[in-house]
């Protein structure tokens, strides 16, 4: 099988939803389906911290998660963990700087699997593409809680050296991002935003799923 469409990973960066059990209100499941019911175009697991589930009840996790997106033709993506991607034959892992190059990752996983690397910089957003990348993961755009280790808030100005620079691979900003200040993400540059808090922790998580997909399609 080829490399994902560079063009399809673009579209399916829309609104690229993640969590873990530690940022739900709602159980897991549920928190994922209103969130499907509010339009998210991707899905990533991302189950760390503290009190984060480990062993038995980390996988099945997954694999519950897994089945939804199946069902609702999402695809599943695994934060981190190469080796529980491989074992569920998940659709794709995203990886940090300190985690294993995509290319190695994509030896390991298959050419059709989507790679995600998060980057900070020009230098870091090129390794990146060189390893051969299918998306970057770009931020702090702004303050986050929801990452213990997060690098500093950069506002919208990597994303804006990125696209300046040529860049054309897909990429969605994150951190700390919201209904209220999603829009210069995209208009930065961004093709689509990637949320935790501001969608699972949300009163109404279908609604804010629409109101992100709203000014994202402005
Ligand atoms: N990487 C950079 S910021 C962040 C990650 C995983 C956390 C984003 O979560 P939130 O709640 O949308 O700020
Ligand atoms: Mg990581």
């Amino acid at each position: 099988m080829q490399r994902m469409d560079s063009e399809h990973v673009r579209r399916l960066l829309k609104l690229y939803f993640i969590m873990g059990s530690v940022n739900c209100k709602r159980t897991p499941l549920e928190t994922l389906a209103e969130a499907m019911d509010g339009g998210i175009t991707l899905f990533q697991y991302r189950e760390k911290g503290s009190a984060a589930f480990t062993g038995k009840a980390y996988v099945d996790l997954a694999r519950q998660l897994q089945q939804k997106c199946r069902e609702r033709k999402i695809p599943f993506i695994v934060n981190d963990d190469i080796d529980l991607a491989a074992a569920l034959d998940a659709d794709g892992v995203h990886v940090g700087q300190n985690d294993a190059p995509a290319r190695s990752i994509r030896e390991r996983l298959g050419a059709h699997k989507i790679i995600g690397v998060s980057a900070h910089s020009l230098k870091e957003a090129q390794q990146a593409i060189a390893d051969g990348a299918d998306y970057l993961g770009v931020g702090p755009v702004y303050p986050t809680s929801s990452k213990d280790d997060a690098e500093a808030v950069q506002g919208t100005r990597v994303i804006e050296e990125l696209r300046r620079s040529g860049l054309t691979l897909p990429l969605v900003g994150i951190g700390g991002i919201t209904v209220d200040n999603a829009s210069p993400v995209i208009r930065a540059g961004a093709d689509g935003i990637s949320v935790i808090s501001a969608i699972a922790g949300a009163a109404d998580i279908r609604d804010a799923a629409r109101n992100f997909l709203r000014v994202i399609e402005q």
